[in-house]
């Protein structure tokens, strides 16, 4: 560890992140959903979407959009889908108060939606995928974001970053998890590369010109691209149909739309799917199952890895000798009380 990084522990950082949020005006409720996600972010390395989204919530609540208090709506569940109105409030307590729901809803019929609406969302989808494989379920999420993306062969936004996450559950204490953006990189990846002064990998980005840049001040001017040209294409294409269109929520382009350039964080709605593989396979499960794990240990045994691999290693690590987060940001958000 060197002179630019902390260690320290889950419990200080959950602390902090609370007396922030506080701070800031969120409820209590708001702050611990909220926490949970952040420093579960952080515990697992995810550095765009760890604490670092704390300074994102109080750059959203300067804007004066966010509702702070508003309590989540949960609606009675009509055949497979609950829905919940967040009430133009951040998103983790909306999906606290829908998960049970959708998790009743996923046993009772094989499958289950969860939508919310009206909710800013700044988080990482897969604590959303994992507290659904937890309960044995597989699980595909998927949220729109702000018109920061170019589709391939253009150069002005109309995507959001969008990302789609799956979970697979898995026998011991790890699930299946990929979760990604359908942007080359993450706006949050953007942002922090800005703040360390450093340039963009090669394909992330076109300037106001549409020109190729590798400049985060000069791509924010422009627009983000796609990975994989024109297959990330279609999948963001699908994120905006699906968790906007589809559920009656804005898409990238009506959330930035609201936003107005002041700043904040993405608002819109967001889809939980999950499915319930011992109705799926009926009495097959423990037999797919079994090919399922087969094909993980083909893809492991050739020296490739999973997705979330990394993350779970700095989960176990972080269990052992604390959570590493830049000493830079720790003091941006200590500052945030003052
Ligand atoms: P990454 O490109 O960092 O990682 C994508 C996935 O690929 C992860 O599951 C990662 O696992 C896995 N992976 C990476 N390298 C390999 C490899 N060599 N072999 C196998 N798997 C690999 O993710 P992004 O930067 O695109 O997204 C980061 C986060 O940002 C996500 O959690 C996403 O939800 C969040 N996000 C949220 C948005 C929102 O609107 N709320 C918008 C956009 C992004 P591992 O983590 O273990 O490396
Ligand atoms: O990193 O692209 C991103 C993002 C958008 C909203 C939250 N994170």
């Amino acid at each position: 560890m060197n002179n630019d990084t902390l260690l320290i522990p889950e419990s200080q950082l959950h602390d902090l992140s609370m007396r922030v949020l506080q701070h800031l005006g969120l409820s209590a409720a708001h702050a611990s959903a909220m926490t949970r996600i952040v420093v579960a972010g952080q515990r697992d390395a995810c550095q765009s979407h760890g604490a670092y989204r704390i300074l994102s919530a109080a750059q959203t609540i300067r804007t004066g959009l966010v509702d702070l208090q508003a309590e989540p709506i949960v609606q009675p569940t009509q055949g497979a889908i609950t829905r919940v109105d967040a009430r133009k409030a951040f998103s983790p307590l909306a999906l606290e108060a829908g998960l049970p729901h959708l998790v009743a809803a996923t046993r009772q019929l094989g499958m289950g939606a969860l939508v919310i609406n009206h909710c800013f969302h700044f988080t990482a989808l897969w604590p959303e995928v994992e507290m659904l494989t937890a309960q044995g379920l597989a699980a595909l999420v998927m949220t729109p974001s702000h018109a920061w993306v170019a589709p391939t062969g253009g150069k002005r936004g109309v995507f959001g970053t969008n990302p789609i996450a799956f979970g697979w559950p898995r026998p011991g204490p790890y699930p299946y998890v990929f979760d990604f953006a359908t942007s080359a990189i993450a706006r949050g990846d953007l942002e922090l590369h800005r703040r360390a002064g450093k340039r963009l990998p090669e394909g992330a980005g076109v300037d106001a010109d549409g020109a190729p840049s590798t400049d985060p001040v000069a791509v924010a001017k422009g627009a983000m691209l796609t990975f994989g040209g024109h297959k990330g294409s279609a999948l963001s294409t699908m994120v905006e149909l699906m968790a906007g269109a589809l559920i009656g929520d804005l898409n990238s382009q009506g959330s930035m739309d609201f936003d107005a350039g002041k700043g904040g964080v993405p608002y819109h709605g967001h889809l939980l799917l999950a499915f319930d593989p011992q109705r799926f396979a009926g009495g097959e499960w423990p037999a797919s199952q079994e090919r399922a794990e087969a094909m993980f240990a083909a893809i492991t045994d050739q020296g490739a890895r999973l997705p979330s691999e990394r993350r779970f290693a700095a989960r176990a690590q972080s269990a052992k000798q604390g959570i590493s987060i830049s000493r830079a940001l720790y003091n941006d958000i200590e500052a945030l009380l003052q």
